[in-house]
């Protein structure tokens, strides 16, 4: 019965920590990777959060050939086949909207927040 303490022990963790600092706890420490995945000519989340830094990895989930092009030329993936992908650093602030190049109707937009940001 080694676990019952450790049990106990993170409960009072938690207890002390209170909800506000977990929500901060959070902030702090964004996930290190944001994927971004292609569904039936559709952007995956359409809209993602990223901080300065961070890393997206956009997947092409659909069985044809797409692209993920920057609408300011920020990045570009060129032809993606299915079930490839395209990994790409965000290393400035700021909003960068993009689209597939084949498929123009199809739109997407990373927001990268300032790293360290209290937001
Ligand atoms: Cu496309």
């Amino acid at each position: 019965m080694k676990s019952l303490p450790a049990l106990a022990a993170g409960a009072l963790v938690l207890a002390a920590l209170g909800p506000a600092t977990l929500v901060r706890a959070q902030t702090a420490a964004p996930p290190k990777v944001a994927t971004v995945t292609i569904k039936h000519d559709a952007f995956t989340p359409a809209i993602v959060h990223v901080v300065a830094g961070q890393t997206v990895t956009f997947v092409n989930g659909d069985d044809e050939t797409h692209t993920f092009t920057s609408d300011t030329a920020a990045f570009d993936s060129k032809n993606v086949d299915a079930n490839g992908r395209f990994v790409h650093t965000f290393a400035k602030p700021g909003s960068y909207p993009y689209h597939c190049a084949i498929h123009t109707f199809m739109k997407g937009t990373v927001i990268v927040d300032p790293a360290g940001a209290s937001q």
